[in-house]
Formats: structure tokens, C-alpha cells, sequence
């Protein structure tokens, strides 16, 4: 298998390239924000722990989403990869992926970090806002609020990633297909 996670700050477009990289590849996708947004509108349990946190831009628990993900993993044995999309957002989480992986005889191979000026990351969430639906897009002080989490919590993954030397960056602005060919010739680079 060849996995790789796509890392980012929020409204980095983590979401719209993960689309075009399965298409093209056949990764399994596997987003938390999607699959929390599954269980929300679908009213379960989960959903409703997870909503509180998502609304007020904060990360929904640890355990929670890392139940999750190994539900996906165990459920997809023969894939040609996962590609995990918004998660590890934290250090535990990222932790505990690799010991999930690890059993399966498993490891991620590369992590693709997305570079995007804050300012330009807002103007992505308001527009977003308009279409979306989501309550976490709307409201100034919960994009702040999540660009805060993203530097206090987040970006520690990419260290931790980094020590491995497992971290490739690649400038997230511009139009959609030429980040989309420049993640692709990463993902060519290293999977020859
Ligand atoms: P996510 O669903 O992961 O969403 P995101 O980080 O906001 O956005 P993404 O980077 O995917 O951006 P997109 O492609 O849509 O997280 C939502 C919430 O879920 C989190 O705040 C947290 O509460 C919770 N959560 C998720 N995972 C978790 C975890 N592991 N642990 C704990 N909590 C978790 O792009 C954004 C916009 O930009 C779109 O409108 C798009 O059209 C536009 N865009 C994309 N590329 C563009 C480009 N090149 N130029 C201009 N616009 C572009």
C-alpha cells in the first residue's frame, strides 16, 4: 500500500484536492471532517458529542475520531492506499495512526503539507460559508478560532512526520489543477 496523509490548515483545500487525488490514483479517502459530518447529519450519538465542538471551532476528542478511522482501516483491507485527509490533527492522534498501521504491517509514506497564507485561508472559509452549509465557516471568531488550533495543536503532526523525513510542502496557492499537478508529481516522485 501507498499512504499518504494531505496536511493543512483549515480551508487549506485538503477536501477539494483529496478529491481529485482519488480520482486519479484510487486512494480509499478517508476525511474525519466528512465522516463527523456524516454522523451529524445522521443525528447520532457521536454526531451530536462531535457538533458541540465543531461549531465553536475547536477539535472534536482524540478517541472519538481515532475510533473512527480505525473502523475505516480495519473495514478496507485491500486498497491500494489510504489517503487520510484532515487527520492526524494532533500529535496523539498521529500516534496512534501509525500504531493502527502498524498493525496491518502498515506505515504512512508520505505526508503533503499545503502552504497557505492565513489571510487567503479566511477569504476561502467566508466564500465556503455561502454554499457549505457549515455553521463553522460563518462566524469570524470560530475561523479564527481554528486557525489558532491548527498552530497550537496541529502543526505539530508535521513535526513529528518531519523527524522521519517524511514531509514534502507544496505551495497551496494558485488555481485548483496546478496544485492538484504539483501534488501529483510528488506522489509520482515517491511512488516509482
Ligand atoms: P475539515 O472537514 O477537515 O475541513 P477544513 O480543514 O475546514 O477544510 P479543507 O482544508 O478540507 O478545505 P476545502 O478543500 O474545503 O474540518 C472541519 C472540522 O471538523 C474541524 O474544525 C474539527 O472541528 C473537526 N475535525 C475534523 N477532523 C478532525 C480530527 N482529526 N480531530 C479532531 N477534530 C476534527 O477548501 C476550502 C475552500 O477553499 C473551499 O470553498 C474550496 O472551494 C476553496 N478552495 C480550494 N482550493 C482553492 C484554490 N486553489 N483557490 C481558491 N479557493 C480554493
Amino acid at each position: 500500500m501507498f499512504n499518504i496523509i494531505l496536511f493543512g490548515p483549515p480551508g487549506s483545500g485538503k477536501g477539494t484536492q483529496s478529491e481529485k487525488l482519488i480520482a486519479k490514483y484510487g486512494f480509499k479517502h478517508i476525511s474525519t471532517g466528512d465522516l463527523l459530518r456524516s454522523e451529524i447529519a445522521g443525528k447520532t450519538e457521536l454526531g451530536l458529542k462531535a457538533k458541540a465542538f465543531m461549531d465553536e471551532g475547536k477539535l472534536v476528542p482524540d478517541e472519538v475520531v481515532i475510533g473512527m478511522v480505525d473502523n475505516v482501516i480495519v473495514n478496507n483491507p485491500a486498497v491500494y492506499g489510504f489517503l487520510f485527509d484532515g487527520f492526524p490533527r494532533t500529535k496523539a492522534q498521529a500516534e496512534a495512526l501509525d500504531a493502527l498501521l502498524r498493525k496491518h504491517e502498515e506505515n504512512i509514506n508520505l505526508m503533503l503539507a499545503l502552504d497557505v497564507p492565513e489571510e487567503e485561508l479566511i477569504v476561502r472559509m467566508i466564500n465556503r460559508a455561502k454554499t457549505s452549509g457549515r455553521t463553522d465557516d460563518a462566524d469570524s471568531e470560530v475561523q479564527k478560532r481554528r486557525i489558532g488550533v491548527y498552530k497550537n495543536e496541529t502543526l505539530a503532526v508535521a513535526s513529528y512526520y518531519d523527524q522521519f523525513g517524511k514531509v514534502t510542502t507544496v505551495n497551496g496557492l494558485g488555481s485548483v489543477d496546478d496544485i492538484f499537478s504539483a501534488l501529483s508529481t510528488e506522489i509520482d516522485n515517491h511512488y516509482s
